[in-house]
C-alpha cells in the first residue's frame, strides 16, 4: 500500500539552547576531571534522556545536597540554586561547580540589586519549579511574593506599592507574561522591572517559530518532558496560536497515531532540553507512516554560546 503525502515542518531554532549545552558540557567534563561518581543536584536539564545518558557515565542524580557525601565533587542542576545550598556546600567543604545558566544568574543579581535598593521583589513564575525555587532563595524566604497569574496580581500583599520591582522565570509564555505585567504596571504604576526583558532569547525564538508553524499545520508535536516549564510553553503557544491538536511527546513511542489519522502536515519542535537525536527519532517514526517531505521554518538565527567553569577549563 502506499503511504499518504505527509508535510514535516521543523521549527528553527528549536532543542538545544546555550545553557543546556553548557550544563551538561559541565557533568561531561567533571566526570573527566574528577572521576565517577560526580554528583548531581536535581536532574541538570529535564530530560530523561539526557540524565539517563549522564548516569551511565558516572553521574549520580540526587535531589538535596543532603543525599552527597562530603567527599564528592557535586554540581547544581541549569535551573540555578537558594543561596543556601553553595553556603552549605561551602559550609562542609564540598566541591562544587555551578551550571546554573548565566541568564538565570543574570536574574538572581537583578533581585538581589533591586532588593539592595530598597525595593521589595515580586518574582513572576511557577509555584515549586526549581528555577523559581532558586530566584526566590535568593533573598531571605518570605522577602519575594510569588505572582502565577493576572489574578494573583489583585492580592499580592506589597508592604509599600510605591517600592517594589519585578523578576521573572526565564521560561514563561512571552504573551501570558506580557498581560501578568501590564496588570502589575496597572495595580503599581511605579513598579521596577528588568532592563532587559527575563524570559530568555531561547524561549523567545522557540515560541516565535512555534507562532509561525501552527497556524497552518493538522498537528504541532513538541519533543520534550512533562517536567520542562520551557517545552509545556511550546504546546501551549501551538494550541493558542491555533493548531488544533498540540501535544507533548517525550520519543517516538508516546506519539498517538491513531489521533494523527488523515492529517496531511505536522509542525514539529522540541524545548530547550531535548536532544536533537529525540527529533529525528520522531522524523523517522513518521517516515515509516507516510511519504514525508520536510521543511524548515527558520524565523531566527541563534549563535549564543557560554564558557564553562574555569575549575573545568584547567
Ligand atoms: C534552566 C533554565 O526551566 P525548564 O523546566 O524549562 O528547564 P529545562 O531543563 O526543560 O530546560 C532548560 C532550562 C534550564 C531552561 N531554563
Ligand atoms: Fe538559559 Fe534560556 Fe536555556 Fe534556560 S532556556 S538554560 S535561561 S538559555
Amino acid at each position: 500500500m502506499s503511504k499518504q503525502p505527509l508535510t514535516l515542518y521543523l521549527a528553527a531554532p528549536r532543542g538545544f539552547c546555550a545553557g543546556v549545552d553548557r550544563a551538561i558540557k559541565i557533568v561531561e567534563m567533571a566526570l573527566e576531571k574528577w572521576g565517577a561518581p560526580v554528583y548531581v543536584r536535581h536532574e541538570i536539564v529535564h530530560n530523561k534522556f539526557v540524565v539517563d545518558g549522564l548516569r551511565d557515565k558516572g553521574a549520580v542524580f540526587v535531589e538535596e545536597l543532603d543525599d552527597c557525601p562530603d567527599d564528592r565533587p557535586v554540581i547544581f542542576s541549569a535551573h540555578g540554586v537558594a543561596k543556601s545550598v553553595p553556603a552549605e556546600a561551602t559550609r562542609r567543604n564540598m566541591v562544587y561547580v555551578d551550571a546554573t545558566c548565566p541568564l538565570v544568574s543574570k536574574v538572581h543579581v537583578e533581585a538581589q540589586r533591586h532588593s539592595e535598593a530598597g525595593l521589595q521583589m515580586i518574582m513572576i513564575g511557577h509555584k515549586g519549579h526549581p528555577e523559581t525555587i532558586g530566584t526566590m532563595g535568593q533573598l531571605p524566604e518570605g522577602e519575594v511574593l510569588l505572582v502565577e497569574t493576572v489574578d494573583d496580581v489583585t492580592t499580592v500583599p506589597v508592604r509599600d506599592p510605591d517600592n517594589i520591582a519585578y523578576v521573572t522565570q526565564t521560561t514563561l509564555s512571552v504573551d501570558d507574561t506580557k498581560d501578568i505585567v501590564a496588570s502589575l504596571q496597572a495595580r503599581f504604576p511605579k513598579i521596577v522591572g528588568p532592563h532587559k526583558e527575563d524570559i530568555c532569547y531561547a524561549t523567545t525564538n522557540r515560541q516565535e517559530a512555534v507562532k509561525a508553524i501552527a497556524p497552518k499545520v493538522d498537528a504541532m508535536l513538541v519533543v520534550g518532558a512533562p517536567n520542562s516549564s520551557n517545552s509545556r510553553r511550546l504546546v501551549e503557544v501551538g494550541s493558542k496560536a491555533g493548531c488544533n491538536y498540540a501535544q507533548l511527546v517525550m520519543r517516538a513511542e508516546n506519539i498517538d497515531w491513531r489521533a494523527l489519522e488523515g492529517i496531511t502536515s505536522v509542525g514539529i519542535t522540541a524545548g530547550a532540553s531535548a536532544p536533537e537525536l529525540l527529533v529525528n527519532e520522531v522524523i523517522e517514526a513518521f517516515r515509516d507512516r507516510f511519504d514525508v517531505t520536510v521543511e524548515t521554518i527558520e524565523t531566527a538565527v541563534e549563535n549564543v554560546e557560554f564558557k564553562v567553569p574555569r575549575v573545568l577549563r584547567t
